[in-house]
């Protein structure tokens, strides 16, 4: 039997939904988030988003070339998104210059931990984390303003899209990987999974 996305979806359903529905994103939703809560989330988004474009680049670097216009496109959004999240911080008089929160450090630190894993754990954790997202900001519906603009970003169809090819360049790979590798493939998508959960989890402990 070969694990695929799809599978590991259903077979962990519970913990994917506490990835991917969130008070944070209800509040965001509702509009009634405090803005400092929100803010916290912004930050700590950003910081991880440094290190996920790093653990992309490793990606890249494991990657067979057939794989290299999904990962490259990825990269240039990324680009696209430090300046953005920049420009947020800018707009919101946000000093970016901050210590990570333990969640935060401790999901960068697993990210670079992936770089010694085979290519099809790191292309299902790849996919993962942007699916969490591509669902986490989708599910709610559309958000009110300033909240609409992030939803966006992440819950367009285009994103939709993008998180497609990456799901489906995971399973390509994961339908030849050996048996352990695909335990490992299963081991990290939980992990990731945890890690979405307690993300969401941070906009609520301020500093
Ligand atoms: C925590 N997970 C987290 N932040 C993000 N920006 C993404 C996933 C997707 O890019």
């Amino acid at each position: 039997m070969t694990i695929t996305c799809k599978l590991l979806l259903e077979n962990h359903a519970q913990d994917w939904q506490e990835a991917t529905v969130h008070p944070f994103l209800e509040q965001c939703q509702l509009g009634i988030i405090q803005p400092q809560q929100f803010n916290t989330w912004l930050m700590q988004d950003y910081l991880f988003v440094v290190e996920f474009t790093r653990m992309v680049g490793r990606v890249l670097a494991s990657a067979p070339p057939e794989h290299f216009d999904v990962i490259l496109g990825g990269l240039a959004a990324l680009k696209d998104e430090l300046n953005w999240f920049q420009e947020k911080a800018t707009q919101r008089q946000l000093n970016l210059n901050i210590k990570k929160q333990p969640t935060c450090r401790e999901y960068c630190e697993y990210m670079q931990s992936l770089a010694d894993k085979p290519y099809p754990v790191q292309a299902t954790a790849f996919w993962a984390i942007e699916l969490a997202y591509n669902q986490g900001w989708q599910l709610p519906g559309k958000m009110p303003d300033p909240y609409n603009e992030f939803a966006q970003r992440w819950g367009n169809t285009d994103f939709t899209k993008y998180v497609k090819l990456l799901s489906q360049q995971a399973d390509e790979v994961l339908e030849t990987a050996q048996e352990d590798i695909q335990k490992q493939a299963e081991e990290s998508f939980l992990i990731v999974a945890k890690f979405e959960h307690n993300f969401w989890q941070m906009a609520f402990h301020t500093a």
